[in-house]
């Protein structure tokens, strides 16, 4: 029986494929197992702390994982505050999946903030940089506040409050995130008496979480509980014309009223862009009259004001004057 050549192929590709079943992974040989390690914390008088280095499966052969100090990096100095043990490295040993790789503290009688150093630690192309922090223990520890609470005081501010319980706390630091868990920033740093605080860069129909902590000298309290608050919705004063066609020079125009709004900002224009617009401020109620108005198409909207703050402009809306007694034209 004569077999093509193209069949052969075929065949030849069909056996290798048999032959070799993985034939990637022996190819690129034996591969290293995935590197971990933590980020540890000592207490200044520990004497000694140290890095677990862990492999996610255990060592084949003694396996050497290097560790150098990232020096000038971090905030504790070498090697007053700290010394590495010798060797540049660690050895995970045949059959074990973690090793330690331990460090000298040395401790001191100064009251100082915590103090970090940074390690880089290498097996093969895998390089992980970690930190270490060391815990003081010579400042004085500051009573945390408690009872926090929030409320929404307009669509831009939440007004917060809570219990102090420190006596030697220099500020309070109020923190702010937009979901409690995660984005937390310092809005404030307040004098340690402070037991209130308005935040007025709230936006409107938005939560915030807030959290608070005392500072003391070189030391941070707990936080307080988280608390959370909803600005009042954003300023749309949902708009009701009673009307969008006069017959004389003069327009009623009313629109529905928002319970947070101090007064209303009214503007009016020929352009439906509002580029030429007259403005029309302080409005108590939500109403107002226009006189000596052109025969011709006007443009408007409203916004509510609260604390001297504008919320975003409703809806356009429109009318028509005409008083030359015509008829009605069509409205746009
Ligand atoms: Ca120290
Ligand atoms: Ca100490
Ligand atoms: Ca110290």
């Amino acid at each position: 029986m004569k077999i093509s050549k193209s069949l052969r192929f075929a065949l030849v590709l069909v056996i290798l494929a048999f032959v070799f079943p993985a034939f990637d992974s022996r190819v690129l040989g034996q591969s290293l197992p995935t590197l971990s390690v933590d980020n540890p914390s000592f207490n200044e008088d520990a004497g000694n702390g140290y890095f677990t280095v862990s492999l996610d499966a255990p060592a084949q052969a003694d396996t050497f994982v290097s560790a150098s100090l990232n020096m000038g990096e971090g905030t504790a100095t070498y090697p007053d505050e700290f010394s590495l043990s010798p060797g540049g490295g660690v050895t995970i040993l045949v059959g074990q999946s973690s090793a330690q790789f331990s460090f000298e503290i040395f401790d001191d009688p100064f009251a100082e903030w915590n103090e970090t150093f940074i390690v880089t630690f290498s097996l093969g192309e895998q390089q992980l940089v970690r930190a270490a922090t060391i815990i003081d223990d010579d400042g004085i520890p500051v009573n945390a506040p408690s009872d926090l609470a929030a409320s929404s005081l307009s669509f831009t501010e939440i007004k917060l409050s809570w219990v102090n319980h420190h006596t030697n706390a220099t500020e309070n630091q109020i923190e702010r995130s937009p979901n409690g868990t995660s984005g937390w920033e310092i809005i404030a740093n307040l004098t340690p008496d402070t037991t209130q605080y308005l935040d007025d860069t709230a936006e409107c129909s938005k939560s915030y979480h807030y959290r608070v902590r005392a500072v003391g000298e070189f030391v941070y309290s707990d936080y307080s509980n988280t608390a959370s608050a909803t600005t009042d919705d954003c300023s749309t004063p949902g708009v009701a014309p009673q009307q969008n066609y006069f017959t004389t020079n003069e327009a009623l125009l009313t629109w529905n009223s928002i319970t947070s709004a101090d007064s209303y900002e009214l503007r009016v224009d020929t352009n439906p862009d509002f580029t030429n617009a007259q403005t029309i401020t302080g409005l108590s109620s939500p109403s107002v009259i226009l006189a000596s108005l052109q025969n011709t198409v006007y443009y408007w909207q409203v916004r509510a004001v609260v604390n001297g703050a504008g919320g975003l402009w409703s809806g356009r809306q429109i009318f028509v004057v005409d008083a030359r007694e015509l008829g009605p034209p069509p409205i746009p």
